[in-house]
């Protein structure tokens, strides 16, 4: 048995800070480059740079087999008319897949086949699981007026891979009309359809 495996842990629901465990947060001025209305993240950010989300993530087990998992706190916002996101990423071993269980929230999950750029919009909600197959893009945008808490199940030798998003972003948005999560194509969001 690895000496340093916890069986347990325990979070708090609402921050999803995990006991013994220093999360990350990204706020705003990280999220460069991932919302589209380049205007508006800029009259934002001149505003605050608010705590976007956090994760804290547990990987105590390791070696082949292992998993580790992260929990989620995606806070509620918009910047302009898109909803607050995470980055997003592929793992860094193409073939890891991942499941995510919403806890508490209202949340979309974007998935984007890398090989064929396929889109597909998932609910994220309390009591519910989303599998995330590997080779597939992953990002959460919370389109609910509370913090989006999640937790997400990976291989441990997943690793994270952002540089991709970093340079095209993903295919598919959402964003806020007449107060409910509308999807659309980002091109077409670009040339001012469906606004
Ligand atoms: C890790 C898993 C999540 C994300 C978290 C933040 O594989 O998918 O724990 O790390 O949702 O997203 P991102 O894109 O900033 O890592
Ligand atoms: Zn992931």
């Amino acid at each position: 048995m690895n000496p340093l495996l916890s069986h347990f842990t325990r979070f708090d629901p609402e921050t999803g800070i995990v006991e013994g465990v220093p999360g990350i947060s990204r706020r705003l001025a990280d999220l460069r480059g991932a919302f589209t209305d380049e205007d508006a993240y800029e009259a934002a950010l001149r505003r605050g740079n608010p705590v976007v989300y956090t994760v804290s993530s547990v990987s105590a087990g390791t070696g082949e087999g292992a998993l580790h998992y992260g929990i989620g706190v995606l806070y509620p916002g918009t910047i302009g008319q898109e909803y607050f996101l995470t980055k997003g990423h592929l793992h860094s071993w193409r073939a890891a897949a991942e499941v995510y269980v919403g806890l508490k929230g209202e949340g979309k999950m974007l998935l984007e086949d890398e090989a064929t750029g396929g889109s597909t919009i998932v609910d994220l909600l309390p009591n519910s699981a989303v599998y995330v197959p590997g080779h597939t893009a992953h990002r959460t945008v919370n389109v609910g007026a509370t913090p989006l808490v999640y937790i997400g199940v990976y291989p441990a030798e997943a690793g994270h891979e952002y540089r991709e998003i970093a340079k095209k972003n993903f295919r598919m948005m959402m964003i806020e009309v007449d107060g409910k999560p509308v999807a659309v194509k980002r091109e077409e969001y670009l040339k001012g359809g469906l606004v």
